[in-house]
């Protein structure tokens, strides 16, 4: 039989990859064909992602697949991070370079929030949690310093969206993706009128959103013969939200589980079969992102590897070879719990100097005597610091649902981290289950198998993530349960969390 190959390309604000993948007896198979640094950068101070030239590691990675596989391909679909989008002119060019969310220009934002509609009411709509990376954030600066931009804007795509417009000519904002964006109404599944008309944004904008499994469409004819593709593959969405996408590969059963997509940011949540918006997920700030096949993603995003990655970057300076296990090697023989951060700071958010951000929150929390200048100490107190505030969120989940939690399922690249795995599941008290690492990947590929008809539910596509990878089991420490347990109380303390 014919073996019906999908081609993903997942971007992370860190790298990209092209996978290949393709489901034989039961099981997918996956195989790496291109790896790229993504990553945003200044242009006139301000923080923008190059679009052409993911375009062009999408066109290398085509080509490497026609090198090893020739031109027959079933489908390719495109996830990214959530958030970030561009404009497109009525004849489909890129207005500008799409900023990156960390960018500055969303400051003041928030208080615009809360003069316009006001928190509650944005939360009763969209469902989601407040945050200065939010799309209606980054929209809102528009309508304030720059809304000349809008003149000649036809459509609003998020990045995987307007990757796919360019590998197919179609446009469509996927749900998972423009759910992040908070302007949809998140039972309605739909651009939210009242936060268009609210914020002032045009309603021309409000591109049509099509859902992971579409097909949005064949490649481009003439982008097929440059790179040697045959004409008839599909454009088939994925969820474009990596964090969704790689949900969908969540090998869970039963219904007692959170899970964390780990990378970048550190995704922690439960899923749900519908939004749960009340008053205490306000209060909580917890969001009801857009998952795959119809499930909701009731999360929290934690501020994550960022952190780390910040301080390597600073530590690269003068000890170029350090790499992650190296760090991670060097955290375990430092002391424990020598002193916390909390991770959501603002100081961690856009660090100059990560380091300097860490001695500073040190300063401001009292916390002396701490040797900042050994790198183990230092990831040793973000790793430990990230698990607490994992078990922080989990508390925060189970208050605003009721629902029992026994078991975490860390997924994604983080799950490299062996360390920061165990500290996971002694913060929480109970077992952690790892895998899959390329969880991202593997959510697109069987979104895409879904969407050419190979599979017919999310229950077959986590069978066979469950047939396809090994996975581990990390138990929480009986040992130093007691000490984790005074860590808790200290980091809440310290960190000026609510206790739960
Ligand atoms: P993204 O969100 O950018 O897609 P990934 O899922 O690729 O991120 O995860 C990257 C993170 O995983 C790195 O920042 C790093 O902290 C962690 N990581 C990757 N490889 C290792 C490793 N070998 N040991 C420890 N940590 C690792
Ligand atoms: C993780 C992620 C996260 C968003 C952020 C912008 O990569 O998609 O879900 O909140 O990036």
């Amino acid at each position: 039989m014919k073996i019906k190959r999908h081609l993903a390309f997942d971007f992370g604000a860190e790298s990209g990859r092209a996978i290949v993948g393709s489901i034989e007896d039961g099981r997918l198979t996956m195989e790496e064909i291109h790896r790229f640094p993504t990553q945003s950068m200044f242009v006139h101070h301000s923080l923008r992602w190059n679009v052409y030239r993911f375009y062009e590691e999408i066109i290398r990675g085509m080509r490497n697949y026609v090198a090893k596989y020739g031109n027959e391909l079933e489908s390719i679909g495109i996830d990214t991070w959530g958030c970030d989008y561009g404009f497109l002119a009525k004849d489909g060019t890129l207005l500008e370079m799409p900023y990156q969310y960390r960018d500055s220009r969303t400051g003041g934002t928030s208080e615009v929030i809360e003069e316009t509609l006001g928190k509650k009411k944005v939360y009763d709509i969209t469902g989601i949690q407040f945050l200065n990376i939010n799309t209606l954030n980054q929209m809102i600066s528009v309508v304030r310093d720059t809304p000349g931009r809008f003149d000649d804007a036809e459509d609003m795509l998020f990045i995987g969206d307007i990757l796919h417009y360019l590998l197919s000519g179609k446009k469509g904002a996927e749900f998972t993706v423009a759910s992040t964006s908070q302007m949809l109404d998140a039972y309605g599944k739909n651009w939210s009128d009242e936060i268009f008309k609210g914020f002032g944004f045009p309603e021309k904008l409000k591109t049509k959103i099509i859902f992971a499994g579409d097909v949005l469409g064949t490649i481009d004819p003439a982008l097929a013969e440059e790179v040697g593709l045959s004409p008839d593959v599909k454009i088939v969405v994925p969820a474009v939200h990596d964090t969704a996408s790689a949900a969908t590969s969540i090998p869970a059963e039963g219904s007692d589980w959170a899970y964390i997509s780990s990378g970048t940011w550190c995704m922690v949540g439960l899923e749900t079969d519908a939004p749960v918006i009340n008053d205490m997920s306000f209060q909580l700030n917890i969001s009801n992102s857009g998952g795959s096949l119809g499930k909701n993603l009731f999360l929290k995003n934690v501020m994550g590897l960022w952190i780390i990655q910040q301080c390597k970057k600073a530590w690269n300076r003068t000890m170029p070879d350090l790499d992650y296990p190296e760090i991670v090697e060097r955290a375990m023989k430092a002391k424990p719990f020598a002193a916390f951060i909390e991770p959501d700071d603002d100081l961690f958010f856009a660090p100059h100097d990560n380091i300097a951000a860490i001695r500073e929150y040190l300063e401001k929390t009292g916390q002396t005597g701490v040797d900042t200048n050994d790198v183990g100490t230092v990831a040793r107190i973000v790793y430990e610091s990230l698990a607490l505030k994992y078990r922080y969120v989990v508390d925060l989940l189970k208050k605003a649902t009721g629902k029992n939690v026994s078991v975490l399922h860390i997924i994604g690249g983080g799950t490299k981290n062996a360390l920061l795995n165990q500290f996971s599941a002694n913060a929480l008290g109970f077992k952690v289950i790892t895998g899959p690492t390329e969880a991202t990947g593997t959510g697109n590929l069987l979104l895409q198998a879904y969407g050419c008809g190979e599979l017919n539910s999310l229950g077959e596509i986590r069978n066979i993530v469950r047939n396809s990878n090994d996975f581990e089991v990390f138990d929480a420490d009986e040992g130093s349960k007691q000490e984790w347990a005074r860590a808790y109380e200290d980091f809440q303390k310290i960190c000026g969390l609510e206790q739960i």
